[in-house]
């Protein structure tokens, strides 16, 4: 059994350094952005995830009354009191609600959050309340798209059959689909300038891909080549992509998984809003080899990791913290 660590007051909860307004101004530019719908996105695509490991997209398909549901539903969800959040979904081991907590081994942020397995679109909590389980259902069917849909055109953007990502993820069965609602309430404590209190530390995904969707309260940033942290401005109308551990095993190095993590929402006076992000992250099924694929590898090309299954790299996950290396234990040099 897994031990709950929420800490007890907030000023045990990691402040984190953050860039410069004038830094914020800059940021837009440095996410790259794809229409999906354009001719060419594969290319832009693979060249966004792997410069940056990370893009803004556009003309996904998702019409925007899915995620504003899923929004309202969720939001009514977290004004619930703790207790019956809790008896809804069970204390996140690792799935289920959370509050503060992040994973079993001392993470903690300014944070409550839904984990959630959508494999087979199915929710597989069943005593949430059905208006929330209803949204969820559909917003996870419509997010499957959307990373099938970015997978093939990672696939054609490095050159290899479009089919051979997505099948690992979407329609296959026993494929490892999970889904994170996270809401970030405004944060009472006022940090020292510069400085932000951490809503998700640092980290970056074992999956094979994430897609992100979040409300109009910014947050989410992201760690650059070259070191630096950028915020994401938020857009509602957009979905945001992450390259994951697996995908940069896949393809031996060529896409990098970025890091990111989240400030907490300032105190306003002006009564600042919460943040709510929901994050589909493409997983493959337990059994699944990542390996790079012998279609990207140049003759004579040495993989850079040693083979492992998805079931391993899981469990190997979940002795780690948010901010380890977790593929340094799989590299080979
Ligand atoms: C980070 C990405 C996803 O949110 C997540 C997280 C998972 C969890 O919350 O249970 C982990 C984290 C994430 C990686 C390291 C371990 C496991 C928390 C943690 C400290 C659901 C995932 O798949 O990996």
């Amino acid at each position: 059994m897994v031990a709950i660590t929420a800490p007890s007051s907030i000023e045990q909860i990691p402040l984190m350094r953050c860039p410069r307004a004038n830094a914020v101004q800059q940021a837009g530019a440095a996410v790259p952005c794809v229409d999906l719908s354009a001719p060419g996105a594969g290319a832009a695509v693979a060249d966004a995830c792997r410069s940056v490991g990370f893009f803004r997209a556009t003309n996904h398909g998702v019409p925007a009354r899915v995620a504003d549901a899923l929004e309202a539903r969720a939001m009514a969800f977290f004004a619930l009191p703790a207790q019956e959040k809790l008896d809804m979904s069970g204390a996140a081991r690792p799935l289920g609600y959370g509050s503060k907590s992040i994973g079993a081994n001392g993470d903690v942020g300014w944070l409550e959050y839904l984990l959630l397995s959508v494999s087979a679109n199915t929710v597989k909590i069943s005593s949430l309340p059905p208006s929330l389980r209803a949204a969820l259902e559909e917003y996870t069917a419509a997010l499957r798209e959307v990373c099938g849909r970015v997978l093939e055109l990672i696939a054609e953007g490095l050159g290899v059959e479009r089919s051979l990502l997505r099948a690992m993820v979407v329609g296959r069965e026993g494929s490892d689909e999970v889904v994170r609602v996270n809401h970030y309430p405004p944060c009472p404590l006022l940090p020292p300038v510069d400085c932000g209190v951490t809503g998700f530390g640092e980290h970056t995904d074992p999956q094979i891909i994430s897609v992100l969707w979040s409300n109009r309260t910014a947050g989410l940033q992201i760690k650059l080549r070259d070191g630096r942290w950028v915020p994401v401005p938020p857009t509602p109308e957009s979905l945001f992509v992450n390259v994951g551990d697996s995908l940069q095993v896949l393809t031996n190095g060529r896409l990098r998984s970025v890091k990111h993590r989240v400030v907490a929402p300032a105190p306003a006076p002006d009564g600042a809003r919460s943040r709510l992000s929901v994050i589909y992250f493409g997983g493959p099924a337990p059994s699944q080899r990542i390996a790079p694929l012998p279609q990207v590898m140049r003759d004579g090309e040495q993989s850079l990791y040693r083979e492992f299954t998805w079931a391993e790299y899981k469990r190997a996950m979940y002795k780690t913290r948010l901010a380890d290396h977790r593929l340094g234990p799989f590299e080979l040099r």
